[in-house]
């Protein structure tokens, strides 16, 4: 049995991550370490609570005692850090929280874990601290061109700076100490349990609720989306086979415009749910501030190292994405009450 430890395993991709390792694997047991900040929520692992492999611990990455202790009565072969402040719009009106999880946070996992495997001048074998980082700390494309894992990093909102700067630290781990890391940096993700702050669940709730489609700018910024277990396939190909040091780019060349994403979610409502969601809900807003125009991702290293390539196109991804929201209602209603409403109104209301 080996032993990972999972930061940000209620969140959105962590929980996929989760439950997509326990179905694969009987030989590895999960520890979630998730601090169950707004965007974390336990509903999304009910599917495993009690799987013999599972367990679960609240807390935060940046908390070291707690994450000391976990490394001491664990004997823990593998950190995944998914934890983190996620949305870009929230580090806007927020910093510091992004700054205090996504880069301190990092460095109290990355001192915790160094100090288990270290052993003189190397560390134990078949140890390994994955970095899951984003596209975002590369900035924006202009129409043409891809991020490769080359492309200089110059990341625009607080939120990517702060992936930045982790990243940053995790390199720095293993340029300095020869600490076994990888980082990921993987584009847009979709599919069930994100939470409504993001695009793809915000628009889906909004339609079905004939609330307007708040879309920024003029709705032609460019995301490159990849299915959520698609992303988790190429962790676990990291996590086996990945070099030591290096950075791996994850991405299906899945652009598209935002306005087609919306239109296409309405498109899908109107035909199957609900013929009086049209394009008439969609609303031009004011931009985001410091909006990238548009984000693309080469895959080619992940390809040709590690043989991973994207098994859900966007067509079949975004259906099913629907129709999980759609047999999800419960989970849906869960997350919009409360918090969501008081975040929903500071952000959208004055547009
Ligand atoms: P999410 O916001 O849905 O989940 C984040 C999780 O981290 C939540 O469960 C939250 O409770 C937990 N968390 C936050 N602060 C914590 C702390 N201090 N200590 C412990 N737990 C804490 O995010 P997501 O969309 O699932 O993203 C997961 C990771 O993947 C993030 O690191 C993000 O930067 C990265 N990423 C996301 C995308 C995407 O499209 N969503 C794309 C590329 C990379
Ligand atoms: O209401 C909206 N209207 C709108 O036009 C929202 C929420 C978003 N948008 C636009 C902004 C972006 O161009 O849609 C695009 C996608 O926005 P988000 O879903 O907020 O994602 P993005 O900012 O691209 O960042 C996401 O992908 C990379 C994740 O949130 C990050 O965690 C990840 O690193």
């Amino acid at each position: 049995m080996k032993n990972i430890l999972v930061t940000g395993g209620a969140g959105f991709i962590g929980s996929n991550f989760v439950i997509y390792m326990l179905e694969k694997y009987d030989s590895y047991r999960i520890i979630n370490l998730d601090k169950l900040t707004y965007a974390g929520n336990l509903e999304n692992l009910k599917a495993v609570e009690n799987h013999k492999n599972y367990s679960f611990i609240e807390g935060d990455i940046a908390d070291h005692q707690l994450v000391e202790e976990i490394f001491k009565n664990h004997d823990i072969d593998y950190v995944i850090n998914f934890a983190a402040e996620s949305h870009v719009d929230r580090s806007i009106l927020e910093p510091e929280i992004f700054i205090k999880t996504n880069i301190l946070g990092t460095t109290n996992l990355l001192n915790a874990a160094k100090k288990h495997w270290q052993e003189g001048d190397s560390f134990k074998s078949g140890k390994k601290f994955i970095q899951v980082s984003t596209d975002e700390v590369y900035g924006s494309l202009g129409e043409t061109g891809y991020f490769m894992e080359t492309t200089p990093l110059d990341p625009h909102s607080p939120y990517s700076a702060s992936k930045a700067g982790a990243d940053l630290v995790v390199k720095s781990y293993f340029d300095t100490y020869k600490m076994p890391v990888n980082i990921t940096r993987c584009s847009n993700n979709y599919g069930p349990y994100q939470f409504p702050e993001k695009l793809i669940p915000l628009m889906i709730h909004n339609a079905l609720n004939k609330k307007p489609l708040p879309v920024y700018g003029d709705g032609m910024n460019i995301r490159d989306w990849l299915y959520v277990e698609d992303h988790c396939s190429a962790i676990d190909m990291v996590m086996h086979n990945g070099r030591l040091g290096e950075v791996y780019n994850v991405g299906g060349h899945n652009e598209r415009p935002n306005i087609t994403i919306v239109k296409t979610i309405i498109g899908y409502l109107n035909k199957n749910v609900d013929s009086s969601i049209t394009e008439d809900l969609i609303k031009y807003v004011e931009d985001r501030k410091g909006h990238d125009r548009r984000y693309g991702i080469d895959p080619q290293k992940i390809k040709d190292e590690l043989g991973w390539y994207p098994k859900t196109n966007f067509e079949t991804g975004i259906v099913k994405t629907i129709q999980w929201y759609l047999q999800n209602a419960e989970w849906m209603k869960n997350v919009t009450s409360g918090e969501y409403q008081n975040y929903y109104k500071k952000m959208y209301d004055h547009k």
